[in-house]
């Protein structure tokens, strides 16, 4: 193609790209098929691919960064970023009123209030010049906040350019960046697995994952965000400058934003107790968490004349809806010992309907926590889920304390294996440390067969428990000298299943060293940790002889994980495990231990997408997997690469969205023979 043909072409499907995202997002009426979508994204990236120097900043290939920054810079807000007061009653609501009135005592009494709902997200100030975003800033402290611009930029909702045909020099739009519940929901799922600490609620995890310094990561996360702020440099021939905080939102849609469509001009304060009412409950019907409505004088001339107070607007008030509450008696206090031995009290609760779900279970965290309660067996107790998912108790209600109800003892001994608990000083949790615990065993192999660690299909969490229980298994390694008999004895697994079980276990063996790490469930190793680890130290004598600073020093470890780990390769039943993995031939070096054959791809995850030239699917998966790589079904950043053929799915976004390289069956086919030259 002539090259002006090129840029016109490339200009052609950014446009078609563009106008695609704006109505998905901003207008959520799709008016492009995802197929058609992906199609011509692909042809874009390749056009791009074959002339790079055509790329543009605002090409929808262009969202995420290649790699994690160092750090993020702090940036002074052009304009500060302020909060809201809060009201929690309608006696609030009035006084907000009253009090603004006499600053403005000439305003009339009919006057127009817009009402938004509150979004529990994390709030962020984007800068466009001459229509390209060019700056994306935390709240922080309102004056000044972060600079994480690479990761506004993954945010598909945030437009790269504005839907302007002449941008004014400068604009700045402030919104709520916010997870979705399901998006949140399924964030913590893979933080479980991977043994890191949960996200406590969205509004937290969307905050964590702004200031992520790795953007592939905030791009897989699917950041949503609803503008609600529009300050524009002066009016243009096709962007007049509004006069209301209701065509504020409406131009915010026009040039680009996802608004909050659940908004409402109100003509008077009953107006607004009836829009606050009415979404009172349908809320709890959304897709993301609400904490109120933010109710704002519409006319922005008398927002400039009332001005802000040292923290937040005097036109605006947030009427935050109580968190959900309710009171219910604790039946009984019951303590599960988890995958790391902790041991958490748990109130069996009779059960309460809770924000839309029903409760009858409520966490108690740990002892101290139960000491400042208070909380007896017997007790009635105010538990709360506002927005945490996980229920918990917030005070016991004594007077209601009845004559049979009993002081709970944390126990001194682990109710699983009977062994001492203990409760390091500097630490509130009780933890099981007898590393042979049916229960911290049964959670050491649910995560060894994860699919982020040795991923072995079949071995489910009953086989799990029926396994240990009937004692055929007392650590991770014996999983590797078992046989199918042994298997087929335990009842309800049939020969072939069982065979297809030693099948899945001796594949695992093949997992590389990285993922033997994590999967060893080491304390604060999740799967991220053990990837730079096993990077650092080539094999597990490196990492076992390493000492603290030696481990702190990788990039990312902090002293707490280095100290773990040190302490971990210190213990000697965890040498005996290492030992006996060594023993089974699993991977416990980056090289591989006894190649039998070329092993050009060793340790190297594949993913097929698409109809190959030539290869099957399967043919081109046994040819990785005999090359000692690994094919797995679904794009993660866990994937090196992905054989691209024709008509690829939506595999080939998600592996460009985190930077994975293609290959064509033929670049696969020169990998396989260059590398086995080497
Ligand atoms: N979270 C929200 C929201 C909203 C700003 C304008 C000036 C001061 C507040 O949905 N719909 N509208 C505003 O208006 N702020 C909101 O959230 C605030 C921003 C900073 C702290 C709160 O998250």
């Amino acid at each position: 193609m002539a090259s002006t043909s090129i840029e016109s072409r490339l200009t052609e499907l950014r446009r078609l790209l563009q106008a695609a995202s704006y109505a998905y997002y901003a207008l959520d009426a799709p008016t492009m098929e995802d197929a058609v979508y992906d199609r011509l994204y692909r042809e874009l990236v390749s056009l791009e691919a074959a002339h790079p120097h055509l790329i543009s900043p605002d090409s929808p290939t262009q969202r995420v960064g290649e790699k994690p920054v160092e750090r993020f810079n702090a940036v002074a807000h052009r304009i500060p970023l302020y909060s809201l007061e809060n009201a929690f009653d309608l006696a609030d609501l009035h006084a907000w009123d009253e009090r603004w009135r006499r600053l403005e005592p000439d305003v009339p009494k009919q006057i127009e209030y817009v009402t938004e709902l509150k979004i529990d997200g994390s709030a962020l100030a984007l800068t466009y010049e001459n229509g390209l975003l060019v700056r994306g800033v935390t709240r922080g402290d309102g004056v000044r906040g972060e600079d994480i611009t690479p990761n506004a930029r993954t945010i598909r909702a945030i437009p790269l350019r504005l839907n302007l045909a002449h941008p004014p020099a400068w604009i700045e739009v402030r919104g709520e960046a916010f997870l979705g519940l399901d998006i949140f929901a399924q964030i913590n799922r893979e933080r479980e697995e991977a043994g890191d600490a949960l996200f406590a609620n969205p509004r937290n995890a969307a905050a964590g994952t702004l200031r992520q310094l790795d953007s592939r990561i905030v791009a897989q996360r699917q950041l949503d965000f609803f503008a609600y702020t529009l300050h524009i440099s002066e009016e243009t021939s096709d962007l007049s400058l509004p006069s209301t905080q209701w065509q504020s939102l409406a131009l915010l849609q026009k040039i680009g934003f996802r608004v909050n469509p659940n908004r409402e001009c109100c003509a008077s304060l009953p107006d607004v107790e009836t829009y606050y009412r009415d979404w009172s409950l349908r809320r709890l019907d959304l897709p993301y968490l609400t904490d109120g409505v933010v109710i704002k004088l519409n006319d922005l001339d008398l927002q400039s004349q009332l001005g802000f107070t040292q923290k937040a607007p005097r036109w605006a008030i947030a009427w935050k809806y109580p968190p959900e509450e309710a009171p219910t008696q604790v039946k009984n206090i019951a303590v599960s010992v988890g995958r790391t031995g902790a041991l958490t009290p748990v109130a069996e609760l009779a059960p309460v309907q809770l924000a839309g779900t029903t409760v009858s279970r409520a966490t108690l965290h740990n002892r101290d926590r139960i000491a400042e309660l208070d909380v007896w067996i017997g007790d009635t107790v105010v538990v709360r889920k506002a927005g945490e998912i996980i229920p918990e108790v917030v005070r016991v209600l004594k007077e209601l304390r009845p004559a049979e109800a009993k002081p709970f003892e944390m126990p001194t001994h682990c109710p699983v294996c009977g062994e001492i608990a203990v409760q390091p000083t500097d630490e509130a949790v009780t933890r099981c440390v007898n590393s042979l615990c049916p229960a911290i065993l049964k959670g050491a192999l649910v995560h060894w067969v994860s699919r982020g660690a040795m991923d072995i299909d079949g071995m489910g969490e009953k086989i799990v428990d029926r396994s240990i229980e009937q004692g055929l298994i007392h650590s991770v390694a014996d999983l590797y000298t078992l046989t199918a008999e042994q298997f087929v004895n335990l009842e309800r697994m049939g020969r072939r299943s069982a065979e297809k079980l030693m099948k899945a276990i001796d594949a695992s063996k093949t997992r590389p060293w990285s993922r033997v790490l994590y999967g060893l469930g080491l304390r604060h190793v999740g799967s991220v940790t053990a990837q730079a680890l096993a990077e650092a130290f080539l094999s597990v004598e490196q990492l076992g002889k390493a000492e603290v600073d030696e481990i702190s020093a990788v990039y990312g470890i902090g002293p707490e994980i280095a100290q773990s780990v040190y302490e971990w390769f210190r213990l000697p039943p965890n040498q005996t495990l290492v030992m006996q993995l060594k023993a089974a031939g699993l991977q416990l070096s980056a090289e591989r231990a006894h190649p039998d054959g070329p092993q050009p791809l060793a340790g190297k995850t594949f993913v097929i997408t698409g109809t190959l030239p030539t290869l099957k699917r399967e043919e081109a998966k046994a040819l990785i997997e005999r090359a000692g790589g690994k094919v797995t079904g679904s794009v993660s950043k866990k994937t090196d690469f992905l054989l691209l053929g024709e008509e690829a799915g939506s595999k080939l976004e998600k592996a460009q969205a985190l930077g994975i390289p293609q290959l064509s069956e033929e670049q696969f086919f020169t990998l396989l023979s260059r590398k086995a030259m080497l």
